[in-house]
């Protein structure tokens, strides 16, 4: 199912001036002298992006926008293939609809959103142009490929899911973007034969994927969950009724939970300031998420009017990571998805638990280290060390 939390998180002005966002720029310019810089005029909504700017991508923006040779699957309910934002970094050859029954339809209208704008916000915090209009993405010269995964009920069955990851390998995309849990089980039971049956084949393609260069970037999910310490579940299967079961460990939440995914969850802006903390609806877990990213009330593209507007969710959180390592790959073509695993959580900044385990968050506590504690796992996402270094 693709979660997407709206929720009445504090009325909050989200707008920087302008003129602070160009001191910080004029400052931070210091910091990096010998890098060449070019001057990066913002589009118009970019002072709305709270989230952009607390990943230095503004500031990494000053050094590349990305390549043009980095491609990233969004996988997804479809892409809106006229947006303005979005069209001109849309990869339509290699977009591909994986919801007919998990096999490739390659018609051109078949992998454009039909009952949700999902996709097209995630893209759009991925990979908006820099084009004078709108919001900018975290990496807006890379391109964009539709993998359209989720049907017109919003599921999304393991065999679209195993579709999409295929592709992405059989086309030699860098990254893939993942805001979505397998249907109709939010956790698949290794204990139990036809459920592990799915983790395994699921895990096959995920694997078989990232060893032909694909990173693969997933949202750790929005049931407040304590994914590292796992009890009971209501919520599934969720196309039918929902039973109430013992859970344990075993049973994974996919694909975020397999091997060579990077888990991410989900931040939300405190007040006005560049202060951040767990977003209540995030699922959290030691040794299980690996990076943060903001997740609340982001702005980005939706397919009304070909506009705009606020979602939240680690949905909206996972695309951040899916962008820093466009931007990653840009400058690094040559590193393994191992390499750029390593290196996202290497450069992530740490967030420690303190004061945020104070915060009015519901579920588990954080529990670990700054480098490493169970609501930020290695850290906040950093976009501008991505290009730097
Ligand atoms: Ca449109
Ligand atoms: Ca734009
Ligand atoms: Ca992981
Ligand atoms: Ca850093």
């Amino acid at each position: 199912t693709v979660a997407v939390s709206e929720r009445a998180e504090q009325a909050s002005t989200l707008r920087q001036s302008a003129r602070s966002r160009s001191t910080e720029r004029a400052e931070l310019k210091g910091e990096f002298a010998n890098t060449p810089q070019k001057y990066v005029k913002p589009d118009p909504r970019e002072g709305e992006q709270w989230d952009m700017a607390h990943i230095k991508a503004d500031h990494a923006h000053e050094i590349t926008d990305g390549s043009r040779k980095v491609l990233v699957g969004v996988l997804d309910s479809g892409i809106d293939a006229d947006h303005p934002d979005l069209a001109p970094n849309i990869d339509v050859n290699n977009s591909v609809n994986c919801t007919d029954g998990g096999t490739i339809d390659r018609s051109p209208t078949g992998w454009q959103p039909t009952t949700s704008d999902h996709g097209t916000h995630v893209a759009g915090t991925i990979g908006a142009a820099r084009n004078g209009i709108g919001i900018t993405g975290v990496a807006p010269n890379v391109r964009m490929a539709s993998v359209k995964v989720v049907n017109d009920d919003g599921f999304i069955y393991p065999e679209y899911a195993i579709c999409g990851f295929m592709w992405a390998g059989l086309r030699g995309m860098d990254v893939t973007n993942n805001s979505y849990y397998i249907d109709p089980f939010e956790f698949w039971c290794q204990d139990q034969a036809n459920q592990a049956a799915v983790v395994e084949a699921v895990g096959r393609a995920v694997t078989w994927s990232t060893k032909k260069g694909t990173v693969h970037v997933a949202a750790a999910g929005n049931s407040a969950y304590d994914l590292s310490r796992k009890t009971t579940n209501a919520s599934s299967p969720n196309d039918s009724t929902p039973i109430e079961r013992t859970i344990n460990n075993g049973c994974l939440d996919i694909p975020t939970e397999l091997p060579e995914v990077v888990t991410v969850s989900s931040y939300a802006q405190i007040g006005t300031s560049n202060e951040t903390q767990l977003s209540s609806f995030s699922n959290r877990g030691k040794n299980v998420i690996d990076v943060a990213a903001p997740g609340s009330r982001i702005l980005s593209t939706i397919v009304k009017d070909n506009g705009y507007g606020l979602k939240s969710g680690t949905s909206m959180a996972s695309p951040h990571v899916a962008g820093v390592a466009a931007l990653m790959k840009s400058k690094h073509p040559g590193w393994r998805p191992a390499r750029v695993i390593q290196q996202l959580k290497a450069q992530a900044d740490e967030r420690p638990c303190a004061p945020q385990q104070t915060s009015s968050s519901p579920g588990a506590l954080c529990t670990g280290s700054p480098s490493n504690n169970s609501y930020a796992g290695h850290g906040m996402i950093d976009a501008l060390d991505a290009v730097r270094r």
